[in-house]
């Protein structure tokens, strides 16, 4: 049994997650918080989650993680078969993580965790993502998801990532940097898909049980 290492409130976890859900692929989940810890550092090579158990060892990075599944377990194929259309699904996804959320996560820290973030940081990144936020829009659909009509992996990626996008940027600058987009009428409408369901009923849990 495939085994998913992380923690709920992720959202590269939560992407290889959805995607186990979407493709019906029996998992367990196994709760590490990310840390610089020797145990963890051997398992998942920088410490970060996601990371997946598999039968022939460890996968760290959720790209890696949901290729893996796409051929492993073919069922529900969640990447087009046509070439090009599959380059597509690749491009959305490799856009939005190195050119949104990984720039837009330099801001986190202040935005979610209570930390600070320099004014310098802030306005290189705020320039860059509104560069990168514009080019963004000339590539993706929202008819009805990121790629298209069809629902890919793609989605996976966009519908915890963009929002966070969102957010962090509305925190920081007072202004969502991806406000020109259908972000929200994006996310509504997958709501009801029950992988979304599971994830979004899985975060609450978690959030509510350290809360407490
Ligand atoms: N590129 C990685 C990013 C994973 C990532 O950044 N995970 C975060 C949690 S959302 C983490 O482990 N952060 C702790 C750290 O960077 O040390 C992937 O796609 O798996």
């Amino acid at each position: 049994m495939l085994k998913l290492h992380g923690f709920p409130v992720s959202n590269y976890y939560n992407k290889v997650k959805l995607a186990l859900l979407e493709k019906d692929i029996p998992f367990e989940e196994v709760l590490v918080t990310p840390d610089r810890s020797a145990a963890l550092i051997e398992k998942s090579l920088l410490g970060k989650i996601p990371f997946l158990e598999t039968e022939q060892g460890i996968l760290v990075e959720s790209q890696v993680q949901v290729e893996y599944l796409e051929d492993a377990y073919p069922q529900k194929p969640l990447i087009p078969a046509d070439p090009y259309q599959a380059a597509k699904v690749r491009e959305l996804i490799i856009f939005m993580e190195l050119h949104l959320e990984l720039v837009a996560r330099e801001l986190y820290m202040e935005a979610f965790f209570k930390g600070q973030v320099s004014d310098e940081v802030k306005t290189r990144v705020g320039k860059l993502l509104k560069r990168n936020a514009k080019a963004f829009q000339r590539m993706v659909k929202f008819s009805p998801y990121v790629g298209g009509d069809a629902f890919t992996l793609a989605d996976c990626a966009a519908v915890l990532h963009l929002p966070l996008v969102g957010q962090a940027t509305k925190i920081i600058y007072g202004e969502d940097v991806l406000a020109e987009l259908p972000v929200r009428d994006y996310v509504t409408g997958m709501a009801d898909r029950p992988s979304l369901q599971r994830v979004n009923a899985d975060r609450k849990a978690y959030l509510d049980s350290v809360k407490k």
